[in-house]
């Protein structure tokens, strides 16, 4: 097999400091391949899509001059995903005991991001979760239902006001934007004027583009605002599930300071980043493929199945980083050895003909199977916040249509493209005309 990708044109340049000529030492392939160089603009996701299926299972990547493997078929996923060798622990990581991975890789704070259950396993990690998943299932979440209603019609009204002189709307910073944050806001109790800030914030935190002295103030400010606001309700508690985790005794061990704090911004930026994606990317797979959007208009297909099959063929967590071979790992014919970092390549998983059928890239709400993808991952860690999402699609996108049934794209829907984030399918921005 070839690697269609060039290695990096100045190996060892990159902030992240890590490839010499040669490679460093025991990341080689055995058979002198390079790596597949993920291209941190994410100017052909479809492209690198099939370039990571073609050589799956298991795959050697450089992201942001960073080696690691991923895994792009969904059976070697969730067998991996409940594997308990592999770990969130950054410490098992030999690029980081060795400190050739350090907080200037531009993608640290994808891994390192405080302790909470995001960063743990194990019994710990059981702690650390379960009062936050139990807060958002299915059952508990018809009482958020009514506020993401009227949440929706408000930024619905607004993209009417700034559409109503015919002009275009971008339905990503009136509508897709402001809705998750919105609604994890509510549940978390996060004051919405501090809204326009984590925008800002959390952009710069996800770009690749972001200065490296910005990018470590952005942190810190974000770190410091959330610990803020767990003093805030520690002393003033209120009726959200930040204030829930606070005061919760876990059987005995109540989560500390930091902890409700790690946990809040994992819920906050998982909520906000992901479900962004969600909403567009349903809306751009319907308004490229008219003939379905007509069946759902017509009743015929649910929007159920539109939204887990968006979830398939565009899913919001292109690579989930990182996880750490605690011994070596056999997939498929090859090792992952001890020591080394493991990406789920979601966006890829998803297109695996083995489990989607032969169409597998291809969008297609009247799949005769339901959709069994696990975009939301698979294991002890699968997203606790799915059915939440799946709830803000299924109110967001139904009243998106019935109140604009002749939405239709402002520009060429190629013009229509990912922001320069290497881990998140997040488009730039969405502009529409509503016709009426
Ligand atoms: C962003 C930075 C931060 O403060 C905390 C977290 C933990 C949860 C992470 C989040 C991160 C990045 C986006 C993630 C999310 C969990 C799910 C979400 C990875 C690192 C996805 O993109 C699926």
């Amino acid at each position: 097999m070839t690697c269609p990708y060039e290695p990096s044109a100045a190996p060892g340049r990159h902030s992240g400091g890590l490839l010499t000529a040669e490679g460093p030492q025991g990341m080689e392939t055995a058979d002198g391949q390079w790596p597949l160089v993920l291209d941190p603009l994410v100017r052909r996701l479809d492209e690198e899509t099939r370039q990571l299926r073609a050589a799956g299972p298991l795959v050697r990547v450089e992201m942001l001059g960073v080696r690691a493997w991923t895994i792009t078929q969904h059976a070697e996923a969730r067998r991996l995903l409940t594997d308990t060798r592999l770990v969130k622990d950054i410490n098992q990581w030999t690029l980081w005991q060795t400190g050739e991975v350090t907080r200037e890789w531009p993608l640290i704070g994808m891994i390192d991001s405080g302790r909470s259950m995001f960063t743990v396993d194990g019994a710990e990690h059981r702690r650390l979760r379960t009062k936050t998943a139990q807060a958002i299932t299915p059952r508990r979440l018809e009482e958020l239902r009514p506020v993401i209603e009227q949440i929706t019609h408000q930024l619905l009204d607004e993209v009417a006001t700034r559409g109503a002189e015919g002009g275009q709307v971008d339905l990503k910073s009136v509508f897709a934007l402001p809705l998750p944050m919105s609604v994890i806001s509510v549940l978390m109790g996060v004051d919405p004027q501090l809204h326009p800030r984590l925008h800002r914030l959390y952009k710069a935190f996800f770009s690749t583009q972001t200065p490296q002295e910005e990018r470590h103030a952005v942190i810190e400010e974000l770190d410091a605002l959330y610990l803020d606001m767990v003093r805030e309700k520690t002393a003033r508690p209120t009726d959200d599930l930040t204030s829930a985790l606070i005061q919760a005794d876990q059987g005995g061990e109540p989560l500390t300071e930091t902890e409700v704090a790690g946990n809040l911004q994992a819920m906050v930026a998982a909520g906000h980043e992901t479900t962004i994606s969600l909403i567009l990317n349903s809306v751009r797979a319907l308004l490229t493929h008219p003939e379905q959007l007509r069946l759902v208009l017509d009743g015929e297909v649910s929007w159920d199945a539109v939204i887990e099959e968006a979830l398939r063929w565009d899913t919001p967590a292109t690579h989930l980083l990182m996880r750490f071979a605690s011994e070596d790992i056999e997939v498929g014919d090859g090792v992952i050895p001890k020591g080394d970092g493991v990406v789920m390549s979601y966006r890829a998983i998803g297109w695996d003909e083995r489990q989607h059928g032969a169409n597998a890239d291809t969008f297609d709400i009247t799949r005769p199977t339901p959709v069994r993808h696990i975009s939301f991952g698979h294991g002890p860690h699968i997203c606790p916040g799915a059915a939440l999402s799946r709830v803000e699609a299924g109110i967001a996108l139904p009243a998106l249509f019935e109140r604009f049934p002749r939405l239709r794209f402002a520009v060429p829907v190629e013009e229509i493209v990912n922001q320069p984030v290497l881990t998140q399918n997040d488009l730039r921005n969405f502009p529409v005309f509503l016709d009426g």
